[in-house]
């Protein structure tokens, strides 16, 4: 293979720009001169929102086998007053660097500063609304709009560049620049494009720049071809190709997956590594929508299966799977095309576990690239005949990829969403000639469904792999000996040849034949789930396990030198120990004759060291307790690792005790809005949609950008008032309520398909000559994205769009508004610009701990509900004393019960709040989401917690929740150590609140 210096010779360069720690040529990337797979998962930390647990989710994406993550920056959370740049607490990125360093994960850094991403505008501040110039495009205002934010992240990120000894080895400049509106001739402008290449790059970002085309269009690839003045380093393109439907999760349409993209890839940027940047992980899912573990279904373990041995089939060797962990869209973060969890069916839940069978079959697929180096200069053959070649069979499709030694053959269906299981042959072209497989009898068989990849001439450590159709976990070489692990699908024959070993003998197990053919050692074997172990001479043990069981096996890597760290190497990754063991592996360390492992159990587990310990094992720790082991002639060590049930006690909120407030003192004669800010602007910057009102009713032409908004008009009567139109917007699935000073006239409860709405609501009878207010509630569901270059979408205002009183002029109308306090001059630095709205609970505060709840009404909260429209605020306060060393995901569930009114779904909105930071929006009437998890670290595990409560009820006779209950899941007895909280700041009176 040829790995380090060697690179260099190889043709036809290996490029270096800026630096030469992170270089590549056509095949692959390097890191330090050693070619490297970059293999990566997307995860957010501003979806995440505790550093204490930013490594934790970095170990289970290192443990999957992969090295790398990419991870998008959200400039609306960094900057919410323009000029304004704040990165700290939640926000920092220096603890996120520092954790992917020490779970040894590169980084791909994607800052934008448009980043799409399913969040409010796309990560465009809200701020931006009131920048006419066209968004993504050379026009300076917007530049300029830009520049604060790309020189103060391009300053953290540069810091945590590789070359600064930090985790970052590449950066994505701009996001999916790739789809105009037909009137915005400039597209793609290279003009443009190298701006902001230049922003980055003028901010000392040295690492190579790489792109994401939504779809293979080549912009800006650098070529040959190169068809642009401006280039990224690396080009590379998104695919998502079963789309975010999740409705029909067995369903893959025909003409799905993707076959040209090898061709397109020669085509475009033949002197780059093929490079994936987002490939489908899951789905985003909308309001109204069928809920993730749909999702989770649709793209599950079939699907990686197929799709992804599609991808590596074109000579994939820079690949990025969305998401990998997904997290949440708490505190208002989340574009209105999407509810509170982010969840998006990933291989991690939104509540860190790793229980979905599309981990552990990520893990195999990973793991086999990962100890595959022959892999990284391999050429991806045409494949436009790959139906019946190497096979003769129509039914079946083969790509191979061909290395100077090693050949890999990628083999699917050629219908390759077929259900049928297929029996073939095929004919592998070896370094011993041609040889039809199974050379013992029989044949193979691929189920529907499933994809392989076979490998001929493969090198396990200098034992000569002639050819295998079990698929290969991985190979690790200790001293002499070699362990290899294969596996196969359900009830498959397969068939394994070796050369250059000693004399195969089972030692564990039955059913292997074994056969000498073409002076190689055959073994023929059918799947169960017993394992088998033969053992060739001295030489190697080989593995033979059913998939279910291989997910039970791990290799993570052992720290390195002090240059290194904990990054994955050749030298050590070929040495690693294998190690069966059960829910998780997070670390093994080898201390001389020691053996240190840390891991998740999720019942009491068998481990077994199968490669690696040390030759005469002393101690063998887990999560640094002592296991009783025993260890094997061969060095093969066993113990188990027991589970311990904790007892866990979760306060009941039916009896808790709360304290309710009224949230919604707008409506009462009493109040005053004096200090509320004038809606007076007699113009609007904004390019979408002109005013249809004297002054603008947009609300971020008055700062306000994020959760609900009131909208106050002042008028005097003469009598006419007898109806009033209002047109609104608040995006998918908002809703409004109205009323005439204290009397309710109606609401909009919603529909995921209604971004606006208007309607001539009636209203009650007026006194000429007296004055009236009418408040307007909206829900503010987030900003809109700005997909498309050329279309400002992300300007679609929120708030009231236009209204029509009776028997008046508009101007007769004085309108006033409020959303969050003070606006972009936002009270909570510690939970950022977003998390609170305009609701009268928020603006105080006291969603926040320690609001000064004695003084309210004693209520039994949030099930006891009002009985007329409007919105309640309920608090209450708890301990919880759980035992440490679990991970114990703790929820919030609605059932979908029962309220007073006459109607099967009656319209009401909660919003839920842990000690401060928003974490949940539940719309009964829309849906899906009915559970909320809230990750530790908001919750306060051994300590005191403030639970948060707004009901707004939209109908006539008010309402309640069904119920509401905290639901503990599954404790996991976690290595991972205890989590630092995020900050909490209590509540202090605000100054200047109304
Ligand atoms: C791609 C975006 O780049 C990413 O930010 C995210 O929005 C993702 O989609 C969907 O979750 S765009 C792709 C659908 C073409």
């Amino acid at each position: 293979m040829s790995i380090g210096g060697q690179g260099m010779k190889v043709k036809p360069y290996k490029r270096e720009v800026l630096q030469d720690l992170v270089t590549w040529d056509e095949h692959s990337l390097f890191v330090r001169g050693e070619r490297v797979l970059f293999y990566s998962g997307e995860y957010h930390p501003f979806r995440l929102p505790v550093p204490g647990l930013w490594l934790d989710v970095f170990q289970k994406i290192k443990a999957l086998g992969y090295n790398g993550v990419s991870a998008y920056f959200d400039w609306a959370l960094v900057e919410g007053k323009p000029g304004d740049f704040s990165a700290e607490g939640i926000f920092a990125l220096e603890p996120f660097f520092e954790a992917a360093q020490t779970a040894g994960i590169y980084i791909l850094a994607r800052p934008g500063p448009y980043i799409n991403a399913e969040v409010s505008g796309g990560g465009f501040p809200g701020w931006l609304q009131r920048n006419p110039a066209l968004y993504r495009t050379r026009e300076p205002e917007y530049l300029e709009a830009t520049q604060n934010y790309v020189s103060s992240i391009s300053k953290i990120i540069a810091k945590a560049q590789i070359t600064n000894g930090g985790p970052v080895v590449l950066v994505q400049p701009e996001n999916e620049y790739t789809v105009a509106t037909e009137d915005y001739t400039l597209f793609p402008d290279s003009e443009y494009f190298q701006y902001v290449e230049d922003q980055y790059r003028n901010n000392s970002i040295v690492v190579p720049l790489i792109s994401n085309d939504a779809s293979p269009q080549g912009y800006f690839a650098p070529g040959p071809p190169q068809r642009y003045a401006a280039k990224v380093d690396i080009y590379g393109h998104d695919g998502y190709p079963l789309g975010f439907d999740c409705a029909n999760p067995y369903s893959w349409p025909d003409d799905a997956l993707p076959t040209n993209w090898g061709d397109l890839h020669q085509n475009q940027s033949s002197s780059t590594p093929y490079s994936i940047i987002e490939f489908q992980g899951g789905a985003f899912d909308p309001w109204g929508g069928l809920g993730f573990e749909q999702c989770a279904t649709l793209l599950g373990p079939e699907f990686e299966r197929v799709f992804y041995k599609n991808d590596f089939s074109f000579g994939l060797t820079i690949f990025n799977i969305y998401m990998t962990y997904g997290g949440t869209n708490w505190g208002n973060l989340g574009h209105p095309g999407g509810y509170t969890s982010y969840d998006y069916g990933a291989v991690i839940t939104e509540e860190r576990t790793v229980e979905r069978e599309k981990y552990s079959e990520a893990k195999l697929i990973a793991n086999f690239f990962q100890s595959s180096p022959a892999w990284l200069t391999a050429i991806a053959q045409n494949n436009s005949n790959a139906n019946s070649s190497y096979t003769g069979n129509g039914a079946i499709a083969t790509t191979a990829l061909f290395g100077n030694v090693t050949k890999f053959f990628v083999v699917r269906h050629s219908a390759y969403n077929s259900l049928d299981t297929t029996d073939y042959h095929i004919t592998f072209p070896t370094s011993k000639g041609n040889i039809t497989v199974p050379q013992l009898g029989g044949s193979l068989s691929l189920h529907g469904r499933d994809s392989k990849v076979f490998v001929t001439d493969y090198d396990v450590g200098g034992a000569n792999l002639l050819y295998s159709t079990a698929e290969i976990f991985t190979w690790k070489k200790y001293g002499n000996k070699r362990v290899l692990v294969v596996y196969g699908g359900p009830g498959e024959t397969n068939e394994l040849a070796f050369t250059r070993v000693g004399r195969p003998r089972t030692v564990e197990g039955r059913g292997v034949n074994v056969g000498y053919k073409n002076g190689a050692a055959v073994l023929q074997f059918s799947t169960s789930s017993q394992r088998r172990i033969v053992e060739f001479g001295n030489d190697l043990a080989v593995y033979i396990l059913d998939r279910n069981s291989a997910y039970n096996y791990w290799v993570i890597d052992l720290p390195n030198d002090s240059v290194t760290k904990n990054y994955t190497n050749q030298k050590h990754f070929t040495s690693a120990p294998i190690i069966k063991a059960g829910y998780l592996l997070r670390t093994v360390e080898v201390e001389r004759d020691c053996l240190h492992l840390t891991g998740d159990l999720n019942a009491t587990t068998p481990i077994e060291v199968i490669g690696g310990a040390p030759q005469r094992l002393r101690q063998l720790t887990f999560n640094g307790k002592d296991l009783r082991f025993r260890q094997s002639r061969d060095g093969v060590v066993t113990a188990t690792a027991t589970y311990n049930k904790p007892q866990i006690s979760v306060p009941d909120l039916k009896t808790i005790g709360w304290k309710t407030i009224d949230s919604l003192p707008e409506i009462s004669s009493n109040y005053s809005d004096t200090l509320w800010t004038d809606a007076d602007l007699t113009y609007t910057n904004n390019t979408i949609r002109n005013l249809t009102t004297p002054t603008s009713l947009y609300s971020s032409d008055y700062a306000y950008h994020t959760g609900n908004l009131i909208y106050r008009g002042h008028f005097t009567a003469n009598g006419q008032e007898s109806t009033i139109f209002l047109q609104t917007q608040g995006g998918s699935a908002y809703g409004h309520s109205i009323w005439l000073n204290d009397q309710f006239v109606d609401s909009f409860y919603g529909a995921d398909k209604y971004e606006n709405w208007n309607a001539t609501y009636t209203l009650p009878k007026t006194t000429a000559g007296k004055k009236y207010v009418l408040t307007v509630l909206i829900d503010n569901m987030g900003l809109s994205e700005s997909y498309d270059v050329g279309r400002n979408d992300m300007q679609a205002p929120r708030g009231v769009l236009d209204f029509n009183l009776a028997g008046h002029n508009k101007s007769d109308v004085k309108w006033k508004l409020t959303g969050n306090l003070h606006g972009e001059d936002y009270e909570d630095r510690a939970r950022g610009p977003l998390n609170e709205g305009g609701l009268y609970a928020e603006r105080q505060g006291y969603h926040l701990p320690g609001a000064p709840i004695s003084s309210w009404k004693s209520s039994k909260g949030p099930e006891e509900g009002i009985d007329k429209p409007g919105v309640a605020f309920y608090a209450t306060t708890f301990d919880l004393n759980f035992p440490q060393g679990y991970d114990i995901p703790l929820s919030f569930s609605f059932s979908n019960s029962s309220t007073n009114t006459s109607e099967t779904t009656p319209a009401y909105r909660v919003q839920l709040y842990v000690n401060g930071y928003q974490f949940g929006k539940y719309v009964y009437n829309i849906g899906p989401q009915d559970v909320f998890p809230v990750p530790e670290g908001i919750w306060n595990y051994q300590g005191s917690n403030y639970v948060g409560v707004s009901l707004w009820s939209l109908e006539k006779n008010g309402g309640k929740v069904g119920s509401l209950e905290l639901v503990a899941g599954l404790p996991v007895q976690s290595g991972y150590g205890a989590v630092v909280a995020s900050p909490q700041p209590k509540w202090k009176k605000r100054e200047g609140a109304y």
